[in-house]
């Protein structure tokens, strides 16, 4: 065993045993020891520690400030501070895409990353402390209890935080990505809904919940499906005092904040409504059963009573001549129903982003200031559950979305670099997963377009979609068509494993249709929240436009498709969801991007304990391996000739080269051949100059040298750096 391998390194790519066992002997022992961040290059692998460390302090965030990466142990604070550092240095906006699975961690190191940003910037200004507040608004709203992880982010977030040229927090906006709709009303055994629920019962004054009609949690059918109502670990009712307080730091009225709560109750009344089967002229439909729930979800819609029970129970089409109504079974009346939570759902989760934006983000004054700004993402990690339907699919898409960024950033577009300067490089070897990418969405007739074909196809079922992905895929590698013709579960080959989705219920998830009957109902609504959550659906007569110009609606109100009766119809969710991550991938390639990759070290949410094989498999998949390998072998600092001659210009000696006869690429490989003294590890290319980290510190410091004599200090080399 190499000597690194016993007491572990700081930064994989000086492991002396190079292969997986040594990679994973590494992690294993510092997590042994508590020490859960570790680096390769300039990447960081956290491995989640599943509990409360003491190592996010103030007096951490004072002492990882202003450092150069590497130069204390490795941390998430260091990254932020890497990221500020650069920011203002290179005059680039940065931004760190922060992946793993589910569990993983990326939820919580985005949270660290703000908070060392928030503390950096310096001012414990409010808008600081609004930035912070605004995640336990988010996570009320959009994170669940899984299996996977009691605080499951059920939606994607791209936090840009802006700062004024000297560094301090200007403002910030979100970017949300698809929240899961369907949690609202169904759960997966062990599973919770939404947070926010368990919080606002457990949490909200007795007079006000007497106000709303409501009881416990037990007594709901939108929160008992997973049969689990509690959360181990979790405090509901200190939670709910902590999310009432950020409502008001980001300026919710309590007007604002009673509304959101008739919303959501009327959710949990909706829920509970029965239904009755009846056979009217030889059709089969049904009536609601009255009761006190039907009641209080009509008062709190604001709507009458009669025309809930009709929007719920029948639905209307047009013949060539006229408008007609046919009545819904029961079975149908409660997917209608259900449609329609998740509509009021899911719009007042993007009325609250948009709330939220209008309190953080400051729009430029001047359109032609340019301002700098840092970018965290925090997605839903990889999903692979004993069920997966269209959800699953779209979070593992977007996943494979950011594993193809990681690798074009760190092997593709590195070895182009080296290959167009003629760098003498031995290629490394990496998985790439643009093969995946195009069977899902790049290639003709890819698998998101015929999700899209067959929606927009009026006799389009999940059975004609399943034959369709069968053909057009079902020779190639990625797809893995069903075993037999009764069977409605395909698989795909992803990055990180073979998932596999049972298609029915894709198309009618797709195209996230409301009944006009249910439009119109909204229409008639006095709730004005109910109101402004559906403008976009709405003719625009029956809202007043009172929605704050600043705020920022996240939904794709500007993309509307026209339908066939040329009525108003959002887009479907794929197509949504892939111009989101579209222009996502826009803003992050015109970035300087941080990587952290988080590790989860076990299935059951337990400190200090290590699954050799689970951390084995996520190493693997991302790739570790061969990232340690590049950047290994790599020179991560590079200078043009006339850049470096510009720094380290004092440290040629002319009596060796002389510049005005010598090229400027001669002049820089003559200092570092003085300087560095056959010991150092660097190449000249066309245009460039490429050294190791460890060259740049010994020329640093013969350049300090040289300049302060023997006076030098620590103060001195850092500046230089910088
Ligand atoms: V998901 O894809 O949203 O389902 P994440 O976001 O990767 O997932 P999350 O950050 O929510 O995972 O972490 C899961 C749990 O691990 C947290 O609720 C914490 O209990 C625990 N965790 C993660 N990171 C840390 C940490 N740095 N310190 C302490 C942590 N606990
Ligand atoms: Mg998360």
């Amino acid at each position: 065993m190499h000597p690194t391998s016993v007491k572990g390194v700081d930064d994989m790519i000086r492991l002396g045993d190079l292969h997986e066992a040594g990679l994973l002997r590494n992690l294993l022992v510092r997590h042994k020891e508590g020490t859960i961040y570790t680096y390769t290059g300039s990447i960081l692998v956290a491995v989640n520690p599943y509990q409360l460390l003491p190592i996010y302090t103030t007096e951490q965030v004072h002492m990882y400030t202003d450092r150069r990466l590497g130069e204390l142990p490795p941390h998430v604070f260091a990254i932020a501070d890497s990221c500020f550092f650069n920011m203002r240095r290179n005059k680039k906006n940065q931004c760190c895409v922060i992946s793993g699975e589910s569990g993983a961690g990326k939820t919580e190191s985005t949270k660290l990353m703000l908070q060392f940003l928030a503390a950096v910037s310096g001012q414990h200004s409010w808008i600081e402390q609004q930035i912070l507040e605004a995640n336990p608004i988010l996570e009320a709203f959009g994170n669940a209890k899984t299996v996977r992880n009691d605080n499951s982010s059920r939606f994607g977030k791209y936090i840009d935080i802006n700062f004024t040229k000297g560094g301090a927090i200007e403002g910030a906006r979100v970017e949300q990505y698809l929240l899961e709709k369907s949690r609202v009303c169904r759960q997966a055994p062990e599973e919770r809904n939404y947070h926010i629920f368990y919080y606002m019962l457990m949490g909200m004054p007795a007079e006000q919940k007497k106000n709303l009609s409501l009881g416990s949690a037990a007594e709901y059918n939108y929160l008992t499906m997973g049969k689990c109502t509690s959360c181990e670990g979790r405090d509901d009712v200190k939670e709910y005092a902590h999310f009432r307080s950020a409502l008001k730091i980001l300026m919710f009225t309590d007007n604002d904040s009673w509304e959101v709560s008739r919303l959501l109750a009327a959710i949990l009344h909706l829920g509970n409504v029965d239904y009755e089967a009846t056979i009217v002229n030889n059709l089969e439909g049904c009536d609601i059963l009255q009761s006190s729930h039907f009641k209080m979800a009509s008062q709190l819609l604001e709507v009458d009573p009669k025309a809930l029970e009709k929007s719920l129970t029948q639905r209307s089409f047009m013949t060539a001549k006229e408008s007609v109504t046919k009545p819904l079974a029961s079975a149908q009346a409660v997917d209608c129903r259900d449609a329609f939570v998740k509509a009021i759902y899911g719009r007042l989760f993007l009325w609250v982003v948009g709330k939220i934006n209008a309190a953080v983000y400051k729009p430029a004054e001047d359109s032609k200031e340019v301002r700098q700004s840092i970018g965290l993402l925090d997605i839903f990690g990889f999903e692979n559950f004993a069920k997966n339907s269209f959800e699953q699919l779209c979070i593992n898409f977007a996943n494979e979305q950011l594993q193809q960024f990681f690798v074009r950033h760190v092997f593709k577009l590195e070895q182009d670099e080296y290959s167009r300067e003629n760098i003498v490089w031995q290629h490394i070897q990496y998985q790439d997963n643009q093969s995946t990418l195009d069977v899902l969405a790049n290639k003709s007739l890819n698998m998101m377009a015929l999700i899209d074909e067959e929606s927009n196809f009026p006799k389009g079922t999940d059975a004609t979609l399943l034959q369709k992905m069968n053909q057009v895929h079902g020779k190639g590698v990625i797809y893995i068509p069903p075993k037999n013709n009764y069977e409605t579960q395909f698989g795909i080959k992803h990055f990180a494993g073979e998932v596999f989705y049972d298609s029915k219920g894709f198309l009618e998830k797709n195209r996230d249709a409301l009944s006009s009957d249910l439009i119109q109902l909204v229409e008639t609504s006095t709730n004005k929240l109910l109101k402004q959550a559906f403008h976009d659906v709405l003719s625009s007569s029956t809202i007043k436009r009172s929605v704050n110009p600043r705020m920022i609606i996240t939904s794709a109100s500007s993309s509307l498709r026209q339908t066939s009766d040329g009525k108003k119809r959002v887009p479907t969710l794929t197509g949504q969801f892939r111009q989101s991550l579209d222009s996502l991938m826009k803003t992050l390639t015109v970035c300087q991007p941080y990587f952290i990759r988080c590790i989860k070290p076990n299935d059951f949410k337990r400190p200090m304990l290590f699954d050799r094989e689970l951390c084995m498999r996520q190493l693997r998949y991302s790739g570790m391996m061969e990232t340690i390998r590049i950047r290994k072998a790599g020179y991560p600092v590079r200078y043009t000739f006339e850049e470096f001659l510009i720094r380290y210009r004092v440290l040629l000696r002319t009596s060796l080269c002389d510049p005005k006869k010598e090229s400027k690429q001669k002049c820089c490989e003559s200092i570092c051949e003085s300087v560095l003294s056959g010991e150092g590890d660097w190449k000249t290319g066309k245009t460039k100059i490429f050294l190791k980290e460890d060259d740049l510190v010994q020329l640093t410091a013969k350049h300090v040298y040289i300049q302060h004599g023997s006076e030098s200090s620590a103060e001195h080399v850092k500046e230089a750096v910088q």
